[in-house]
């Protein structure tokens, strides 16, 4: 995504400090998107996924600080670099913040070189952040931070005999979407696809890029009838949805859950996903 330009969420009530952030923001390759309060700003997350974001405390609705901690206490989207926008002299804003987990601040009325300066360093840091847990397309986790889970899951599983589940997913007949489309088109249809997924998952569960266009999401304590309903409506949802540039596209769905520690939860998931397809693709196959 650092092919692309980073982008940075601006958010404060006052449009006069918006322009002011926009036009110094401008100096550099950024793509910019502007929220005018709290809820806005975590509408814009869910859809825009910004890398950075300018936040200020007090604002109507939901201010700054209740902002920052739902993203910093929800692992889908704690990575994105939170810069507080605090009131001069605000000692106590300003612990509020960094207790909570914003990863910076900057004092109104701010100095416009030293304000870039520090957005630099968080587009640098998240960058670091980011290509070591996550996949730089979608923002998912990535293989590495997956399987880390995955024995983890399976050790609780061995110890306290804790059950959970594993959705494999594999976008049908995608290489005719590349080259119908190209491969810029596909690569939209992944990110957009992998919305659905942070959207639709519970904050206990760990939706990943399997590879490809294979993702993978790891549900903690849900049996297969859980993961079942999921996948279900995860197929249903993409099924439904009208990707820019594409159209139509389908997938198939492998679950399995954990029965006895002997089994090998991906193969298995990975063998109903193969069955799926066989049964024409568009299809949730539960492992049996
Ligand atoms: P099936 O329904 O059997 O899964 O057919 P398929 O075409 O989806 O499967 P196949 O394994 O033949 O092709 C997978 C395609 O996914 C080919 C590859 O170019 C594409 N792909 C994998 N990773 C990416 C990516 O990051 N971006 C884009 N745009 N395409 C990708
Ligand atoms: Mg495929």
């Amino acid at each position: 995504m650092m092919k692309n330009k980073p982008k940075i969420l601006v958010v404060d009530d006052s449009k006069n400090i918006c322009n002011v952030l926009r036009r110094i923001l401008s100096k550099e390759e950024y793509a910019v998107t502007m929220a005018e309060d709290g809820e806005a700003a975590i509408q814009k997350v869910f859809e825009w996924l910004p890398d950075l974001i300018l936040l200020d405390l007090m604002m109507p609705k939901m201010d700054g600080l209740e902002v920052c901690r739902r993203l910093k206490s929800n692992y889908k989207y704690n990575f994105i670099y939170v810069i507080m926008l605090t009131a001069k002299n605000s000692a106590e804003d300003e612990v509020a913040g960094l207790d909570i987990g914003a990863d910076d601040y900057v004092a109104k009325p701010f100095n416009p070189t030293i304000l870039l300066a520090r957005v630099r360093r968080g587009v640098r840091l998240m960058k670091e952040k980011l290509d070591a847990t996550f996949d730089s397309l979608t923002r998912l986790y990535n293989r590495r931070v997956f399987d880390a889970f995955l024995q983890q899951e399976k050790a609780k599983f061995r110890r306290y005999n804790h059950s959970f589940s594993l959705i494999l997913i594999d976008l049908d007949h995608f290489k005719k979407v590349n080259d119908t489309f190209g491969h810029k088109a596909g690569d939209m249809v992944l990110q957009e696809v992998a919305r659905f997924l942070r959207e639709d998952t519970r904050d206990a569960d760990l939706p990943a890029r399997w590879g490809g266009e294979e993702m993978a999401i790891l549900l903690p304590e849900t049996d297969m009838k859980g993961a079942n309903i999921l996948a279900e409506s995860l197929r249903q949802r993409i099924e439904r949805h009208h990707f820019p540039q594409v159209g139509h596209i389908t997938a198939s769905f492998g679950v399995a859950s954990m029965r006895d520690d002997e089994s090998d939860l991906v193969e298995t998931a990975d063998r109903a996903l193969y069955r799926g397809k066989q049964m024409g693709r568009n299809k949730v196959v539960v492992a049996t």
